[in-house]
């Protein structure tokens, strides 16, 4: 026997080798390469080595002849014939071959797969046939190379988005510029008008003044008519200098969807909803006077404007009574932001709260409008924190998505609601005149 195929694991001699070759070159073989001439004893070389000790201590060297484990260093110890313990250990490589053969194959397609990968990050040449069956190469854009397409698709889109914003906005400051030059230019020529007019009246008077007295007299009730008429203008002009401030400034302030808005003030509408008790009244006042008022129930629905830095906010308190609620959704519209009130005291009615916030959020107008969640009455004792709050109606899940804060507040004090309307501002307004303020 000179081979072992390595799959079938037969003792194969070279002939056998040709006729078993059902797999070809592919199948590896084992050579067994076994002298038969024995070994001789190093220490008594009239002796063959016969048998191996088994003992722990002698595995460095284990050979020994009959001499040797009779009466040597091996003496006594457990042992084995030579040929059977290395006939065991061939059989153990052979079982060995059989895995490593197995571990090969898996190696071998990991690094096929690895090639097949970087091909395909990669990208190159594919040879395909045309409809009249002419090969030709043809480039296939690799992952690398749709990974940055679709970056540079991204940012086209983008870039063309901005450039749009940008017009639009442009426009709007074009045309905000256009309306008041000529609001202006009709103020120029209305003074003209009104100087020409004054200047005739004086004119008339100085004409008047150098005339005899008959004449004068006569043109008593001419010169009061003009006087009255130039009283009536001055006392008009000076209303209108007091309304009007003349300033050139264009104070621009930029939305976060990237709209701009001109004026001192940026409108932003706000609907306030919550279970009825919950404070939404007392916080409108509290917002609008800056004082605690005692509310009375609210019916239909309270509107106040609010003014908070560069914001006007027109808020609508809604009433929150389990009847009045179906009308919530009619306050919806063009809504840029919710704000629910919650009463922190009020632990069984937590879950309530909770599901009307969750039918709120499901509502198609207000998809883009940001959630102010105000947990109020935080001045009585033992009101439900902030934190416990969150965890309570699952605020993070239930407002995934969303551009949302819940802010403690004590409506009779006014604790935490000016942060609120400063998140508010901070979520609508990108750069401006905020900023500048
Ligand atoms: N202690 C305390 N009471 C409050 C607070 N806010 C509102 N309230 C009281 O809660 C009750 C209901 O308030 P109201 O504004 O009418 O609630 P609405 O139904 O949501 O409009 C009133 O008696 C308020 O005085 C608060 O922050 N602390
Ligand atoms: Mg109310």
């Amino acid at each position: 026997y000179t081979y072992v195929c390595a799959i079938l694991k037969v003792l194969e001699c070279g002939v056998c080798e040709d006729v078993f070759s059902l797999q070809g070159d592919k199948v590896p073989r084992l050579l067994l390469y076994k002298p038969h001439e024995k070994m001789l004893c190093p220490q008594h070389q009239v002796h063959a080595i016969e048998f191996v000790c088994l003992e722990d201590g002698c595995q460095p060297g284990p050979l020994m002849c009959c001499v040797c484990k009779e009466y040597g260093k091996h003496q006594g110890h457990k042992h084995t014939v030579l040929e059977a313990e290395a006939n065991q250990i061939r059989a153990s490589i052979l079982d060995m071959a059989h895995c490593i053969r197995t571990f090969t194959e898996e190696v071998s397609e990991y690094s096929r797969k690895l090639v097949g990968i970087v091909q395909q990050i990669e990208g190159g040449e594919q040879i395909v046939e045309d409809s009249m069956g002419m090969a030709h190469t043809e480039h296939v854009p690799g992952a690398a190379e749709s990974a940055r397409s679709c970056v540079r698709a991204y940012f086209a889109d983008l870039h063309e988005t901005l450039c749009r914003q940008e017009e639009m906005a442009l426009s709007v400051v074009d045309a905000h510029v256009r309306e008041r030059l000529i609001w202006l230019r009709q103020q120029q020529e209305d003074m003209t008008i009104l100087l020409s007019q004054v200047s005739t009246a004086c004119l008339h008077c100085e004409k008047t003044l150098q005339q005899d007295d008959c004449r004068v007299v006569l043109a008593k009730q001419e010169i009061n008519r003009l006087l009255e008429t130039l009283q009536k203008q001055q006392q008009q002009f000076t209303e209108l200098a007091d309304h009007i401030q003349l300033d050139a400034g264009i104070p621009v302030t930029f939305t976060k969807d990237n709209r701009v808005h001109i004026g001192p003030k940026m409108e932003i509408r706000v609907v306030t909803l919550g279970l009825d008790g919950a404070g939404k009244t007392t916080i409108l006042f509290k917002l609008k006077q800056d004082e605690f008022m005692q509310p009375i129930p609210t019916i239909g629905f309270n509107v106040e404007t609010v003014e908070y830095k560069n914001l006007k906010f027109t808020i609508w308190d809604v009433g929150g009574k389990h009847k009045l609620r179906p009308l919530w959704k009619h306050y919806y519209l063009n809504t840029q932001a919710v704000v629910f009130v919650i009463d922190s005291c009020h632990r069984d009615r937590l879950m309530e709260s909770h599901s009307e916030l969750a039918k709120l959020l499901t509502e198609k107008e207000l998809r883009d409008a940001l959630l102010l969640i105000f947990a109020n009455k935080q001045d009585v004792p033992g009101a439900v924190s902030v934190e416990e709050m969150t965890e309570l109606l699952s605020l993070h899940k239930l407002c995934c998505g969303r551009s949302w804060h819940i802010q403690g507040c004590d409506a009779r004090s006014g604790m935490g609601l000016h942060e609120g309307l400063d998140w508010l501002s901070r979520q609508l307004v990108a750069a401006g005149v905020l900023d500048v303020a």
